[in-house]
């Protein structure tokens, strides 16, 4: 009798609830099955997350709501296979998906703007459906997905953080990306990964892995470090680039470095004019020559070794590390001696050429193999090589790097 009177009651205080709690504005909406998500079609605004659930499977379409404030999450949901939206066009959040292995199909047709993409384990999707007009992200991170193509984030604007690694069958990406504020990253996503930043002007930390072409016909100034690692691509072309590196106070930071990469054949940087840490050009095999006609200023330390039969940095006023250059074949160090000897180098001094396994004397006649394995002179307390200790923020002196700007 009284279980009979209770449970209507109870029915009752319940649907009042629910309707006070909207569905459009509880903090969580969580979508597991096709219902769930036709409850929302008459939102026009989500105002808190939409969280699909581990047993949604098959096709979600969450049609209709056009924003959503909070963030978009679906995780390890094994079972589904189409996860789309028709009318979502912001996502105030992060757009999180990460462990769908199923999931084959991503269509967000009116997507304008998210503030955070984070995806990884999606082995399963090929590629996204996303309109030309989506063109503003904080923040990119794809890790680990099945994707051939990145098209639907060619037009991005300006990003934070654009981080894209193991993504295997990744094969060509362009993108209208004009300012990275924070990092651009792109490592192990399979060998023959061709990138294209047509209009990239600034960008802070820059890192390329695994690359087999860069083009960077824009990039002028990089706040922070530049760096070539690894990578498959026979050329760098940076026809605009002025510097590397950045202020704080009285430090000066940001290292250029290009290393591992075994097709290497030419670095074309002709208005380089200042490295704000240390420059590195190591295990570069096929790489001929160096040439920087502008570069001035390094505020940390240079080390430059390979097979190289030339190096010429006619500018060079200042370099505030030490200076080592190791080449595997016979080389000219006469510029770079006098460099040294008018303090244009403040730090330790090595130049040497080594042929036949032979250290072949480098004095400012040319290249007898006479008298001196190498040519190296030490000064006091500046003294350093310190490639690590200068990419991490070498503290040097004066104005000289604002100067050249
Ligand atoms: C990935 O999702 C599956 C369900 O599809 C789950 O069993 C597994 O534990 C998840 N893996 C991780 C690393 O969360
Ligand atoms: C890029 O962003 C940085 C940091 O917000 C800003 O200082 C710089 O002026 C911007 N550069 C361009 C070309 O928009
Ligand atoms: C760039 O990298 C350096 C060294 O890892 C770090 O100290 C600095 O904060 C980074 N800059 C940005 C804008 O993330
Ligand atoms: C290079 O810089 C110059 C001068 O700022 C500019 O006029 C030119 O358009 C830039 N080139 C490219 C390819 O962005
Ligand atoms: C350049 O990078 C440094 C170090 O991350 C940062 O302190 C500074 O604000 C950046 N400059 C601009 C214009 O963003
Ligand atoms: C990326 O390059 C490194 C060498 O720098 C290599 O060890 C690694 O296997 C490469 N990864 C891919 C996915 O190609
Ligand atoms: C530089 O590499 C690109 C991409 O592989 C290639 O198209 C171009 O011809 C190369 N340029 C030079 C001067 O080798
Ligand atoms: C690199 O390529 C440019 C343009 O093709 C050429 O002018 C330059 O001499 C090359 N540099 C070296 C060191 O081979
Ligand atoms: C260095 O380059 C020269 C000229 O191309 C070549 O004869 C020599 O075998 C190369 N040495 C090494 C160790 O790669
Ligand atoms: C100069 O660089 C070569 C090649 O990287 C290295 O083997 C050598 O130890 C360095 N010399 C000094 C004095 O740091
Ligand atoms: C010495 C070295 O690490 N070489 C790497 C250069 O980059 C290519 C492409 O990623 C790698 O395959 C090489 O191992």
């Amino acid at each position: 009798m009284f279980a009979q009177k209770l449970l209507p009651a109870l029915a009752v205080f319940g649907l009042a609830a629910a309707q006070t709690a909207s569905v459009c504005s509880q903090a969580t909406a969580t979508v597991n099955s096709a219902a769930d998500a036709t409850a929302l079609a008459d939102c026009a605004t989500i105002s808190g997350d939409i969280l699909i659930g581990t047993s949604a499977s098959g096709v979600i379409s969450i049609d209709g709501p056009q924003q959503v404030t909070g963030n978009f999450i679906c995780l390890n949901a094994g079972q589904l296979t189409t996860l789309s939206s028709k009318t979502i066009s912001t996502i105030g959040g992060s757009f999180q998906l990460a462990n769908l292995t199923l999931l084959s199909t991503l269509s967000f047709g009116s997507l304008a703007s998210v503030n955070t993409i984070d995806w990884s384990a999606l082995p399963a999707l090929p590629g996204i459906t996303f309109p030309s007009t989506f063109s503003q992200a904080t923040s990119v991170t794809i890790t680990n997905t099945f994707l051939s193509s990145l098209e639907g984030l060619n037009n991005l604007q300006t990003v934070a953080t654009l981080n894209i690694n193991n993504n295997n069958r990744l094969k060509a990406f362009t993108t209208a990306i004009s300012n990275v504020t924070s990092a651009l990253s792109f490592a192990a996503n399979g060998d023959s990964l061709s990138l294209s930043f047509p209009d990239l002007v600034w960008a802070a930390n820059v890192t390329f892995r695994n690359a087999s072409s860069v083009d960077i016909p824009s990039l002028a100034y990089v706040n922070g470090s530049l760096g070539f690692y690894g990578n498959s691509l026979s050329n760098v072309t940076a026809p605009n680039l002025t510097t590397v590196g950045y202020t704080t106070g009285n430090d000066r930071a940001g290292g250029l470095a290009f290393v591992d990469n075994d097709s290497l054949a030419n670095i074309t940087m002709p208005l380089l004019k200042a490295v704000g840490g240390a420059f590195q050009i190591s295990t570069n095999s096929p790489l001929p020559g160096i040439s920087f006609p502008n570069l001035a200023q390094v505020s940390g330390a240079i080390s430059f070794s390979g097979n190289f039969s030339s190096a010429s940095l006619p500018a060079l006023a200042n370099v505030q590390g030490g200076f080592n250059l190791t080449s595997t074949t016979s080389l000219d160090c006469t510029a770079f001696k006098a460099d040294d000897k008018s303090g244009v180098i403040q730090g330790a001094f090595t130049c040497v050429s080594i042929v036949n396994g032979q250290s072949v004397g480098t004095s400012t006649t040319g290249t007898s193999t006479g008298s001196s394995a190498s040519s190296t002179s030490t000064k006091g307390a500046a003294a350093s090589y310190g490639i690590s200790e200068a990419a991490a923020g070498l503290s040097v002196l004066g104005g000289l790097l604002q100067m050249l700007l």
